[in-house]
């Protein structure tokens, strides 16, 4: 039956099979969750669907969570269909892709209000309007980066929007832990996805990263899986409050790896 049988959940953040809320669902399905998908909008329904179909039982929702009506008919939704909800996973962000190279001082109030809005406060939402359909022993996790603690390349804004994020998985896990509902976040390393596609010079990233984390591989859907499955997990009924990392232990490292081969980032292309 698995870890998660009898626990009924949402995923919101499936794009594509690259996704990483797509790893978290397969490895859940494994362990025996229900599960709803949320998608942004129509034309990410088309890509999500065949993926709901291949694992069966999956209800498709839409919802934007920048539009609070959108959040609030989506737990009206899940609450018909579910009762209580035992997990939900937050695997969503967005910045403006010209904010996303430069340097982060050039950032417009605008663009700012923005990639917080997307990247950091929906996460609030999503547990404001989940509230009152979570199930005794709710576990709600979120996704975030290392550029949230180190200044990372090009991260910029979505740097300062994941520290936010960081900080509020702290704020909510008190706001809730006194109903036994958890609040924590994964921390992954580079994973080539959608969000990652295009960022300039993300090849030499995820080399960088190959060649100097203890692990000397890179972050796989399934490593992200299997720690979010713990995390959504009764395997986890003491950790909330908790950022946990997910990738080969990069983030431990000080220093360039004495076996690391030089890399120059005009040596890749855009395939690396
Ligand atoms: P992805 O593009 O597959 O997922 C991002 C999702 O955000 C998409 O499904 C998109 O539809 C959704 N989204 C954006 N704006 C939205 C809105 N207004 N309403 C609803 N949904 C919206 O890429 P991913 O890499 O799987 O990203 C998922 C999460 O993982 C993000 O929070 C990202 O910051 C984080 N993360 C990614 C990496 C990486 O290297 N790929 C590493 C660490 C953390
Ligand atoms: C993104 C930008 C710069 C450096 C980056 C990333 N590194 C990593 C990412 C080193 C690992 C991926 N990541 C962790 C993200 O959170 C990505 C968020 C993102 C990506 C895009 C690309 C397309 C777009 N807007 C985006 N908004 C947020 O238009």
């Amino acid at each position: 039956m698995g870890i998660m049988a009898h626990k009924k959940g949402l995923i919101m953040g499936v794009a594509n099979d690259k996704s990483l809320a797509w790893g978290i669902a397969q490895t859940l399905s494994k362990q025996g969750a229900k599960m709803a998908f949320s998608y942004q909008s129509e034309v990410i329904y088309r890509r999500v669907k065949p993926l709901a179909e291949s694992l069966g039982g999956i209800e498709l929702i839409e919802c934007d969570v920048t539009d609070d009506e959108s959040l609030k008919s989506l737990f009206e939704q899940l609450g018909d269909k579910f009762g209580k909800i035992d997990f939900i996973v937050h695997s969503i962000a967005f910045a403006s892709k010209k904010d996303l190279v430069g340097k982060y001082v050039d950032i417009s109030r605008n663009n700012f209000l923005n990639s917080m809005n997307v990247s950091c406060y929906s996460f609030t939402a999503v547990c404001q309007h989940a509230s009152n359909y979570l199930a005794d022993g709710a576990s709600i996790l979120t996704l975030t980066y290392l550029g949230a603690e180190r200044v990372m390349p090009n991260y910029n804004v979505m740097g300062v929007a994941k520290a936010a994020l960081e900080a509020s998985v702290k704020y909510l896990a008190v706001d809730f832990g006194g109903r036994n509902i958890r609040i924590n976040g994964l921390s992954a390393g580079p994973v080539k996805t959608l969000a990652a596609s295009g960022i300039d010079n993300f090849g030499y990233i995820f080399k960088w990263n190959q060649y100097n984390a203890p692990l000397k591989r890179n972050t796989t859907l399934e490593d992200v899986g299997g720690t979010a499955v713990f995390l959504l997990s009764d395997l986890s009924s003491g950790v909330t409050g908790e950022i946990i990392h997910t990738d080969s232990g990069y983030h431990i490292v000080g220093m360039k790896a004495a076996d690391a081969p030089d890399i120059s980032i005009s040596a890749l292309s855009v395939a690396d």
